[in-house]
């Protein structure tokens, strides 16, 4: 029976960050469903209400990482910078939620704490912690890849006197580093974009790195009103292009291989790239994830920038010291990183020699004994990624199987888009897909655009559930991992693209790395054949186990 306390709707949607505006939007104004979200902030966002670190911008460029479903969303907004800065995405997707009038079905400070599969009602049931319950037939994770801290355990940290924030839990009204000396763990992305900001105010800042990385100028910019015009005016080509490259942003790939051609004139394309700036060395050449001796090429130019922007060489030595080939972890772009170490005020620490082997009341210990005083610590740690947001649900599926379980060995979907045993579960980004490897904001509109037509032809056929079939994520799986083994990125160890960054994590290789476009393809492929792989049911009918 109904629970009386339990709010009933046609679609549950967890949280309100790119993909959950999208797909309430889609759910609710195209097919006129009722639909609640449920986001544990209390504002839009996801990402971008969380991650408010010092120095936090998009590494997409802003013109593209943006909605292109709706020309009026495009038209109404106007980008200030190459590269948006944290605020001003989050002020983007509060334009986006107004303009949509989106607010008004979404539950904010609402944390789902449990998801359970009722199968004799065809519902799936909906536990909070502030203690409403919420029911639908259709439930669609919208949790982001990068949105489950990845905190470190080190032994002692309850006992530190000063502070320390995750850079993915942020406090809302900043953190005062004025004249304080910082000890900042993380050297991905995020710790990349963090320190030139942090050194700027820090009395000191100490870098405390375990894995080198590569890292490129992003050369951001304020943007001319010719260029937001521009945008405007080209806004179809801009999709288009989007929609036709593997990573979806709106430049392609290079066509040539970087061994083909001579070695000035790969240095020439290198050179061109880094004062271009931003993600455009990874597409100067063809090969560049694909063969390690092409890719040692892009390696050696930027390991030779770094010797040459960084005037200690012992320093230099250290930064360069990369393991991994390039752009096989997610590769950073930055505003002075490097140059940040030229700074009397900042030092670096090599972790991978000398581990940390305690935080202290007063700072951090390494192994060696070297003691480092600090006042603040920042974890600029990364994320139980891709897996970690959907887990923590406590989500079980049919026969109260939990997701953890069925998982137990690494995610299994279909298309990263269903999970089998999970009926009417849908997770946009899921694992499989190719979410992280792309520009979000198109995988996410692609995503969302499948479910709802999915969700749309149930509706018109009168079915009621849909479920991905065994055989089909068996399958499924197989191709993500091949797809990954065809490039080069298995090889980065420490790459949380494979779970390695989180201790005890199955490694698996998470996103698919076949490409956007091919993805869109197959996609729309199953779609169009009617849903192979996937097994439909009508209503007061049992999916076949
Ligand atoms: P990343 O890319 O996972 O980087 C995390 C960094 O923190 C990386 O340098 C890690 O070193 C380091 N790390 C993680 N755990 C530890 C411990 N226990 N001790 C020392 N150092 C540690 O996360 P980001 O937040 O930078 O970026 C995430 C994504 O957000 C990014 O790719 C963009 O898509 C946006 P490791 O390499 O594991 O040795």
């Amino acid at each position: 029976p109904p629970d009386a306390a339990e709010d009933r709707f046609d679609a549950l949607v967890i949280g309100a960050g790119f993909a959950g505006l999208y797909q309430l939007h889609a759910l609710r104004d195209r097919l006129g469903l009722r639909v609640r979200v449920l986001e544990a902030a209390d504002g839009v966002g996801g990402t971008w209400w969380w991650n408010r670190y010092p120095g936090a911008r998009c590494d997409s460029e802003s013109h593209a990482y943006a909605f292109y479903f709706s020309d009026d969303l495009l038209q109404s907004w106007d980008w200030s910078e190459r590269y948006p800065q944290q605020p001003e995405i989050l002020r983007y997707l509060n334009h986006v939620a107004n303009r949509l009038d989106l607010k008004r079905d979404i539950a904010f400070g609402t944390r789902v704490t449990q998801a359970r599969w009722d199968e004799a009602a065809g519902l799936w049931r909906v536990a909070t912690g502030t203690g409403r319950r919420y029911a639908a037939p259709f439930l669609i994770t919208a949790v982001g890849c990068l949105s489950s801290a990845n905190i470190p355990d080190i032994p002692g940290a309850a006992d530190f006197a000063g502070t320390i924030h995750h850079t993915g839990e942020w406090p809302h009204d900043g953190v005062d580093f004025t004249g304080k000396r910082v000890g900042m763990i993380g050297t991905g992305s995020t710790g990349i974009q963090a320190a030139p900001v942090l050194a700027e105010t820090a009395a000191h800042l100490t870098v405390f790195q375990r894995t080198a990385n590569y890292s490129i100028p992003a050369r951001n910019r304020p943007l001319d009103d010719a260029f937001k015009r521009w945008a405007k005016d080209n806004a179809a080509e801009i999709r288009a292009a989007m929609h036709s490259t593997t990573n979806g942003h709106p430049w392609p790939l290079g066509t040539r291989s970087a061994l083909e051609v001579g070695a000035e004139e790969r240095e020439a394309a290198f050179r061109a790239a880094w004062e271009k700036g931003g993600l455009a060395l990874r597409a100067t050449f063809r090969d560049i994830l694909t063969s390690r001796a092409a890719n040692d090429t892009a390696a050696d130019f930027i390991k030779a920038r770094i010797r040459e922007v960084v005037k200690d060489p012992a320093t230099a030595a250290k930064l360069a010291d990369i393991d991994h080939p390039f752009a096989t972890k997610r590769p950073p772009i930055d505003t002075g990183y490097f140059e940040t170490f030229n700074r009397d005020n900042v030092d670096l620490v090599d972790i991978r020699a000398d581990p940390i082997a305690r935080i202290t009341p007063t700072g951090i210990t390494l192994r060696s004994g070297a003691e480092y005083a600090l006042d603040g610590i920042v974890f600029a740690t990364g994320f139980d990624a891709m897996t970690g947001a959907l887990l923590r649900m406590d989500i079980a599926g049919r026969g109260a199987l939990p997701l953890a379980e069925a998982w137990a060995a690494g995610p299994r979907t279909q298309l990263g888009l269903q999970v089998p045993g999970f009926p009417n579960l849908f997770t946009i980004t899921g694992p499989g897909s190719p979410s992280v490897l792309t520009n979000m904001p198109v995988a996410i509109e692609q995503h969302v655009e499948w479910i709802t037509d999915c969700i749309a032809h149930l509706r018109r056929e009168g079915l009621a559930t849909i479920e991905a079939t065994d055989d089909a994520a068996e399958a499924w799986v197989a191709h993500v991992n091949d797809a990954a083994n065809a490039t080069l990125m298995p090889q980065a160890g420490h790459s949380w693209y494979l779970g390695a960054n989180v201790p005890g994590k199955p490694r698996v290789f998470m996103p698919y790395a076949g490409g956007m476009a091919r993805y869109r393809v197959i996609c729309a492929d199953v779609a169009a054949q009617g849903y192979p792989g996937f097994v439909t049911a009508p209503q007061g009918e049992r999916v076949p186990a």
